[in-house]
């Protein structure tokens, strides 16, 4: 039985709590869905998920325009990703090809949120470049002003649900300023004349995923999210949000290997007694159970922080991804070691969490540049208190 525990934990309102129990109940109904054909297993993933109303916190509602609820995201997360790692990717992108329009959309951009909340469209975050992951101000990909139209050339690559999506919020170079400040968002149909799927590329856990060619892609000036030269920031706050959600996912697999561990040291029998009973594997079960309590805390404190009211939550969200994605892979590499040959044997659940978990060390912000966002924000907090005292001396 998994620990359903951290639900009692304050971070969450009861709202939460009924969320997680229903969703739960519902997988447990409809998940894993077939992974054959990855394509129609994500459309109809999200259109499942949509129809019975799963997508909800995806995106703000038009017409009721509440703050994206990021609990609610990470539970939601954390509970399709225990059932079926393609039912959380499927929920995941929705929100994050979304994120830039629930928060600087305008009315009109935002009627695309009716679709995508109810599994009827689906949307991709198309920031990452062949020449520019990590480093996002660095892009070449151009958006020339021409009338009351802007024109995108360039390519994206690693883009999820690249090739099935129908709308991607694509990031370019508008050229008010070098680097960071010159860069802005835009609302792109997947139709519009000039985007193609220049190659779709294969992952070892396998998802719709492309590299996109825009050769003349022209688009009315209304479709640009934010002001020109805000596309940086605006990319930069999507993430804070689901960078906490990323964490989530993490988790969800985290508990799942638990789980599955906890089961295979009651179940299977060495030298004459249960796995459990060999103070080597309580070793390895308790390092599991704290690094995932360690990981939750981490990832509802951010999202309680975002939700909270906070503007930025740049330091804690970072956090939360890094300590739930690279301790997530610890916690499956030894729930591998405690199934032996099954733990590497294809089609077991163990043996798809393992190839699961590795790209979320990678994508929206590799650990790596976790480390340097986390570094920057502390060092940048102890510079403006010190501003402060110095402001106070004088
Ligand atoms: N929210 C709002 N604004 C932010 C922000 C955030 N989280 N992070 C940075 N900014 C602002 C900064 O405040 C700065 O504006 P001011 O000069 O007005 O203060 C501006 O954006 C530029 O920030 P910075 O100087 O930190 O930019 P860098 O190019 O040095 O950023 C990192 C480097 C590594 C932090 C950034 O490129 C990053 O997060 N990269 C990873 C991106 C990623 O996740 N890629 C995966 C693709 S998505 S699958």
């Amino acid at each position: 039985m998994p620990d359903r525990s951290f639900l009692d934990w304050p971070f969450f309102e009861p709202r939460h709590r009924e969320w997680a129990e229903k969703l739960d109940a519902w997988c447990a109904q409809n998940l894993p869905a077939d992974h054959h054909d990855v394509d129609a297993a994500c459309r109809s993933l999200v259109d499942l998920l949509g129809r019975d109303g799963w997508l909800k916190p995806t995106a703000v509602d038009a017409a009721n325009p509440a703050p994206l609820d990021v609990r609610m995201l990470c539970i939601t997360r954390e509970t399709l990703a225990r059932h079926d790692g393609l039912a959380d990717f499927a929920f995941a992108m929705q929100g994050l090809g979304t994120g830039a329009i629930s928060l600087f959309g305008t009315d009109g951009q935002k009627r695309w949120l009716e679709k995508t909340r109810a599994g009827k469209a689906i949307s991709a975050f198309a920031l990452s470049e062949p020449r520019s992951g990590s480093d996002v101000a660095n892009m070449d990909m151009t958006a020339t002003k021409d009338g009351d139209s802007y024109v995108l050339d360039g390519e994206k690559t690693w883009i999820s649900n690249g090739g099935i999506a129908d709308l991607y919020v694509v990031f370019a170079r508008t050229g008010e300023a070098p680097g960071a400040k010159g860069i802005s968002a835009f609302l792109v149909p997947a139709d519009a004349n000039g985007l193609t799927v220049a190659e779709r590329l294969e992952v070892i856990a396998p998802h719709p995923l492309a590299r996109l060619s825009f050769e003349g892609v022209r688009v009315p000036a209304s479709a640009m999210i934010g002001r020109p030269g805000e596309g940086f920031k605006i990319a930069m706050s999507v993430l804070d949000v689901f960078r906490s959600t990323v964490g989530a996912a993490a988790l969800g697999f985290a508990r799942r290997a638990f789980d599955e561990s906890v089961k295979r040291a009651g179940e299977r029998k060495l030298f004459g007694a249960p796995l459990a009973e060999l103070q080597m594997v309580q070793g390895h079960l308790a390092e599991m159970a704290l690094d995932i309590d360690a990981a939750a805390l981490l990832i509802y404190r951010a999202a309680w922080t975002k939700d909270s009211g906070a503007a930025r939550v740049t330091r804690e969200a970072a956090m939360a991804k890094l300590f739930a994605t690279d301790k997530a892979q610890e916690v499956i590499d030894k729930a591998v070691q405690l199934h032996g040959g099954d733990g590497v044997r294809k089609g077991h659940i163990v043996e798809s969490l393992y190839r699961e978990i590795r790209a979320l060390r990678i994508y929206e912000g590799a650990s790596d540049v976790q480390k340097v966002v986390i570094a920057r924000q502390v060092l940048a907090d102890v510079q403006k208190t010190q501003r402060q005292r110095e402001g106070l001396r004088r």
